[in-house]
């Protein structure tokens, strides 16, 4: 037995979980025996009467089932199994005859959550790393160890149907708050209180509610009865519907879990939870989302140069170049991870704009309590704005955020680089010129990089980070290290126009630009590509950037590509009557003076080519000729060198530009339709439209033998 060590404290066990050679506790099948083993032996033992179950790792109590475990299932009957297995060691755990407290420090997620539940009483950390969850619908999955039936008797219909179905995180607080946990303690004290509760729980000194706490009238008028429940769950229905568009199934058989165990009885309840968490687990859709899982953990460990990898220099100060909407956005998550930031523009006004968009955001954090009024009041100080480059020579990166104009951009570099130390790594934070242009302007193009960030910046998780063969392979580890500091899945790329992310895109806008010359209605087009599983539609998404912006980068990846990257009529046309989308109050859309979108502003119409009078474009075809686009010119991306590996791929895709998750990316969509089957489809459409849909000679080559370029089962990156 390796994973588990028992201590005896006067007649309290603490059973201390530290698997060995692992970085987390996580549930595998030599932890569930050792459980098993461990309990039998200390319920055997008259001398115990209460147990602390504790973990010995820094940073998590349990992270849950071991994710690893579910690659090898090979079916459904199996994974229910699995979960029937769980189920059944947690009701030992909680029939145990005597108390079980859980004393819980670090990320206690999954099947970690649901073995605290099982315990009699759980006392938290109050400690920011010390977060509660069961993030199981985010991979595709349902809580499968009796957490769909627990947790509701525990906080609440409503609170545990927000849990399960968003799979959200709770901190500490927040989970004393709500019933989940019931006592929050300093870290050092864990312990300590934990061995004093289990005996205060033995003697009977302290006995627990059983019943849900807090949850207002409201909520136990609505709870507490078959019709109020029914109108929830339909509430709760409905929300994941509008949610998903379904596209992922485990929200709604969890709800289905929940309900049986409400209105048949836990028995009932613990059998469709572990049927419902089979099914999930052999779904596509899990399998595509527990990839995405390891593509993005694989991505932390990755220092974005081969080995071996220089160290990377850390960012003492940050030197941000323009006070705008994106440069304030990365000086706003800078300063949420302690870096101090000269926020640079042209005139006071500017820079004090900057500096309260940072502001804002911090104060939206305040607002939800994720900061205290002092890290609020010590992070602001740490945004400080200039006119001049005081403070620059300091920076050991200073990333560029001025407006997307090449000259400007070339301007600016030639004024600033003079003044930097001669190690200080220099990112523009472009979305579509190639980063080679820029650094002509450098004395030392070595030093320059593109760090491109997503808007808004505190929201959007990915960093596309752009080299070329210039840069220096210890600036790309430092701008990859910094942006995982800022919390961001960062992937590299080489060099070309619109690197990896823009382009696609853009061929994908390009297309519904297209199909808006031909007669689609605008709305039609949003509306397939939102069905297909898109955040929103790309007619919308051009509102959002702002149409001008738009033409500009087709300009850009037209002179570059030619024919292929053509921008649509439609677009040109809408550029030229000089709506700008969203910001300008006027676009595809109408927007009212909040800037709330409404309907299609139909006068719009009579800008395009077509006319007001609009046809029917099936929907399929919309979301052929717009999805493949974007997937053959991902495909050129990898064939062209611009990406350095599929999971980069599918991760830029899914997490920058709004591709599906449940289809994994790009790169796994076609290993899921067979390159074959995706050839003959862009064969047809090039016939139609001759030299826009010539398929990547990367497609090609895989097509006949459907070469994959995954694994077709177990681990997708061994
Ligand atoms: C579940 O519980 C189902 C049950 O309801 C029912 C079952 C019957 N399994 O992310 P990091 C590995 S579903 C396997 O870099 P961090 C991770 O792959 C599960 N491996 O660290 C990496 O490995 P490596 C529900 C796991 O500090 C290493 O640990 N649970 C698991 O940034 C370090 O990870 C979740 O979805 C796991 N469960 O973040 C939680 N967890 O070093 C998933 C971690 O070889 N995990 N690893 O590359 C997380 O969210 C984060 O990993 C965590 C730590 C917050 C824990």
């Amino acid at each position: 037995m390796t994973s588990l060590a028992v201590t005896h404290h006067d007649g309290i066990a603490i059973v201390m979980i530290d698997l060995v050679g692992e970085p987390v506790n996580k549930v595998t099948a030599e932890l569930r025996a050792d459980f098993s083993e461990v309990f039998a032996q200390l319920e055997r033992d008259s001398a115990v009467h209460g147990v602390v179950l504790a973990s010995g790792k820094a940073d998590t109590w349990i992270a849950g089932a071991d994710i690893d475990e579910f690659l090898t299932m090979k079916n459904a009957e199996e994974a229910e199994g699995l979960s029937r297995e769980g189920q059944r060691l947690l009701e030992r755990l909680e029939a145990l005859r005597f108390p079980v407290v859980a004393a819980i420090h670090g990320a206690c997620l999954g099947g970690g959550l649901e073995t605290a539940l099982a315990c009699r009483y759980r006392i938290a950390s109050d400690h920011p790393r010390t977060i509660l969850a069961l993030p199981e619908v985010q991979l595709g999955l349902i809580p499968g160890a009796g957490g769909t039936q627990r947790l509701p008797r525990l906080i609440g219909l409503q609170r545990a149907l927000d849990l399960i179905l968003t799979g959200r995180n709770v901190r500490a607080k927040a989970a004393c708050q709500m019933g989940l946990v019931h006592e929050l303690v300093h870290p050092a004290i864990l312990l300590e209180v934990a061995l004093d509760r289990a005996r205060k729980l033995a003697d009977g000194t302290i006995k627990p509610a059983h019943s849900p706490q807090g949850r207002g009238a409201a909520g136990v008028l609505l709870e507490d009865n078959p019709v109020g429940r029914s109108i929830v769950f339909r509430k709760a229905r409905d929300g994941v519907l509008a949610k998903t568009h379904g596209h992922y199934p485990a929200p709604l058989a969890a709800i289905g879990a929940v309900r049986a165990g409400f209105e048949t009885g836990s028995d009932v309840g613990y059998r469709e939870e572990a049927r419902a968490f089979g099914a999930m687990a052999a779904s596509e859709v899990a399998k595509q989302l527990i990839f995405l899982f390891f593509a993005t953990t694989a991505l932390k460990k990755d220092p974005g140069v081969s080995a071996p990898a220089p160290a990377p220099t850390s960012v003492e100060t940050l030197g941000v170049l323009g006070a705008g909407f994106m440069g304030a956005g990365i000086a706003s998550v800078a300063v949420q991870q302690g870096t101090p930031v000269r926020l640079k523009d042209t005139d006071t006004p500017r820079v004090g704009r900057g500096i309260a968009a940072v502001s804002d955001v911090l104060k939206a954090r305040l607002k939800k309590k994720q900061i205290t009024r002092q890290q609020y009041a010590d992070q602001l100080l740490l945004a400080g704005g200039t006119t001049t480059y005081a403070g620059f020579a300091h920076a050991s990166l200073v990333i560029e955020a001025v407006f997307e104009d090449l000259a400007l951009k070339q301007r600016v570099l030639r004024e600033v680089e003079p003044l930097l130390r001669a190690d200080a790594v220099y990112a523009s934070n472009t979305s579509t010129i190639p980063i080679a242009r820029i650094a002509e302007a450098a004395q030392r193009p070595n030093r320059v990089l593109g760090m491109h960030f997503f808007s808004p910046v505190h929201k959007m998780p990915l960093l596309e980070v752009i080299v070329t063969p210039a840069t220096d392979r210890d600036a790309t580890v430092s701008a990859v290290a910094f942006g995982k500091k800022l919390g961001k899945t960062v992937i590299v790329v080489n060099d070309a126009p619109g690197f990896y992310t823009t382009r696609t895109l853009s061929a994908y806008m390009n297309e519904a630009g297209r199909l808006l010359d031909e007669g689609a209605a605008i709305d039609a087009v949003d509306a397939a590509l939102v069905a297909f599983g898109f955040p929103v539609g790309p007619i919308t998404l051009l509102d959002e950037v702002g149409i001008d912006v738009g033409g500009k980068v087709g300009t850009v990846l037209f002179d570059a590509f030619g024919e292929r990257m053509a921008p649509s009529d439609s677009l040109r046309r809408v550029v030229e009557s000089g709506r700008t989308g969203r910001k300008g109050r006027g676009g595809f859309y109408l927007y009212d003076e909040m800037g709330r979108k409404g309907e299609v502003d139909s006068t719009v119409y009579n800008v395009l080519a077509y006319g007001a009078q609009r046809r029917d474009v099936p929907a399929e075809e919309i979301r052929q000729r717009c999805t493949l686009a974007m997937v053959n010119e991902a495909a050129r991306c990898l064939e062209e060198g611009v990406l350095r590996t599929p999971r980069d791929g599918d991760v830029g895709a899914v997490f920058g530009i709004g591709f599906p998750p449940f289809l994994g990316g790009p790169f796994r969509y076609v290993d899921t339709v067979g390159a074959t089957e995706v050839v003959r489809r862009l064969g047809a459409l090039n016939e139609r439209f001759p030299g826009r849909f010539e398929p990547a000679a990367l497609l090609v080559g895989r097509a006949g033998s459907d070469q994959r370029f995954y694994p077709a089962s177990g681990n997708p990156l061994p």
